[in-house]
Parts: structure tokens; C-alpha cells; sequence
């Protein structure tokens, strides 16, 4: 299958996002957490992922202590100050009923007006110009992970040309593995199980991931020649030189990891388009997960 997705199209605007997010973001500044104060971040999927990601880096920037679940995880019994929550659809099931329950104020980061989130969250943060079409998140992930970056003082301007350089860069030999799983230290954790999310997602496609040090202990074993490891930010050299006895392919990077995603994001259309799989409508998949009670 050669048909363009719509998630080609959406992958492709990722720099012209990110200049507009940067725009966007102090204007709504007012509505995230305080410095100092203790945070927790929820999401589902790609959303989760992406609260991964921002509530290491809100911690590492020393703005306070922030924990991060997937939705149907919530500790109701831990005291927060703020709860932030993203959810591109703001119809996600477990997303709405934590914002129901709880009392802690909360602010919801979401593509779409009037959503059931908006009823429930305190504060309401709409990126609609980041919404994207393909049932799968590309653009909206960044764009939502670029404003919280924004917030904790990381100019978003400055990774346009990384993310332009994702966007030409040769992905060939990626394409022919087998396997692949995805490394990370830190923040890069949540953009290696993002990356491994969308292989799944959209290619139905073999991709794990894991904290980079945990990955020799045990998941090596299946690194071999055929298969890829990829690495999200700097990884101790030790380990890169058991990687590269394997035989496996080694992947890293010198762009912004959140650039790097993009690699991993044209990677997992690529291999859809090789095995004739719809990129955009994965199997058993929704726009937005809304339970039956
Ligand atoms: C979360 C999510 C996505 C997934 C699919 C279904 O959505 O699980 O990660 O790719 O789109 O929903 P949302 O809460 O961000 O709308």
C-alpha cells in the first residue's frame, strides 16, 4: 500500500506546530502548575506517555514533586495540589471519571471545544490547531509535550530545525528490521514507550521499550542481527557496546529527543506502508476509548 495517510501529512507539520505551540503557550501559562507545587499528570495511550515525559522533566527542573499515572491508575488516597491531565479527544472514559471525582483543581490540555473534560477540569487548555485527523497521535503528542516544555522554560523555537532535519533524514535501514525496542533515561523513557506505542499502533508492528539500564536485564536477550535497538537521548557507553555486540541495529541521535520521535514516527508509517496495514485506522483502535458501563 503506497496511499498517503493523513498521519503523513500530520508528521510532516510537526515544525510549523511547534512554532505555533511556542506562540500559543505563554498565554496560557497562568493555568499550569506552580512552582513548588505537587503535581500529579494523567493520560491514556500516547497522553500517558507524554505525562511521562513532562513529569520527569517538571521534576528534574526542580518545580516540585510531580507523579504520573495512566488514567485508570489514579492514587485517590495521594494529596496533590494541581492534577494536569491531557486527552486530545477530552471524551476518554477514564480520563472523565478521574475529573469527576476528584476535588483537587485540575487543568485539562486538549484538541477539542466543549468536550465532557471541560465540564469536569478546573482550567482548560484547547490546542485545537494541533488536532490531527489519523485516529493515531503524532502531532498532537508533541505539540501537548512542547507546551508543558514551554512552561518549565525550554524554547520550543530552537528544535524547529531538528524536527526539520527528522523530517529528511534516511530511514531505509530501519524499515527492514524485524524489531525493534525503544531506550530511554529519564523524560526520554515516555518518548521510547510513545515510539513503541505507534509501531504497535499502527503497523501492528513487533516494538517494546524500556528504562535504557533495564534493558540488559533480560529484554538483551532478544536483540540480534535483523533487529533494531533505539536509543532516545544519551545512553552510558557500556551499554551501547553490548547493544552493538548483538549484531542488532544501534539507533541514536544527536537532535532533541522529541525531534528523534519523529524518526520513530515516519519509521512506524513506513513499515504500515510495507506491510499494507491502514496507519490511520489501527485495528481495534478509536479516536478516543469510551467504556461501556
Ligand atoms: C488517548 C488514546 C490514544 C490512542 C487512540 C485512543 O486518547 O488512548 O493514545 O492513540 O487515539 O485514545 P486521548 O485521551 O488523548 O483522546
Amino acid at each position: 500500500m503506497t496511499t498517503a495517510f493523513h498521519a503523513d501529512a500530520e508528521i510532516a507539520s510537526q515544525p510549523q506546530i511547534w512554532r505555533q505551540v511556542a506562540e500559543f503557550a505563554p498565554s496560557v501559562f497562568s493555568k499550569l502548575p506552580k512552582k513548588g507545587e505537587r503535581v500529579a499528570v494523567v493520560g491514556c495511550g500516547s497522553s500517558w506517555f507524554m505525562s511521562m515525559a513532562y513529569a520527569s522533566l517538571r521534576e528534574a527542573a526542580g518545580h516540585g514533586e510531580t507523579d504520573v499515572y495512566a488514567g485508570s491508575e489514579f492514587n485517590y488516597e495521594r494529596k496533590y495540589d494541581r492534577i494536569v491531565s491531557i486527552s486530545r479527544s477530552g471524551t476518554t472514559t477514564e480520563i472523565v471519571e478521574l475529573l469527576g471525582k476528584v476535588k483537587t483543581p485540575s487543568v485539562i490540555l486538549t484538541a477539542i471545544h466543549n468536550s465532557p473534560v471541560e465540564d469536569r477540569a478546573t482550567e482548560t487548555i484547547i490546542m485545537d490547531f494541533a488536532d490531527e485527523q489519523s485516529v493515531l497521535q503524532t502531532r498532537w503528542a508533541t505539540a501537548a509535550l512542547g507546551l508543558l516544555r514551554a512552561h518549565l522554560g525550554f524554547d520550543l523555537n530552537s528544535i524547529v530545525k531538528d524536527a526539520e532535519e527528522a523530517l529528511a533524514s534516511d530511514i531505509s535501514d530501519l524499515v527492514e528490521v524485524e524489531q525493534i525496542s525503544f531506550l530511554g533515561r529519564g523524560w526520554t523513557i515516555g518518548l521510547a514507550h510513545e515510539a513503541a506505542l505507534k509501531t504497535r499502533e499502527s503497523s501492528q508492528f513487533w516494538a517494546e521499550a524500556y528504562p535504557a539500564l533495564d534493558y540488559r536485564h533480560g529484554p538483551l536477550s532478544i536483540s540480534q542481527p535483523g533487529r533494531a535497538v533505539w536509543a532516545f537521548g544519551d545512553i552510558p557507553a557500556d551499554l551501547v557496546r553490548d547493544i552493538k555486540s548483538t549484531g542488532a541495529l544501534f539507533e541514536s541521535s544527536k537532535l532533541d529527543p522529541m525531534a528523534h520521535l519523529i524518526r520513530a514516527q515516519r519509521v512506524a508509517i513506513a513499515i504500515a506502508k510495507k506491510r499494507g496495514v491502514d496507519a490511520d485506522n489501527p485495528r481495534g483502535l478509536a479516536r478516543s476509548i469510551i467504556l461501556d458501563k
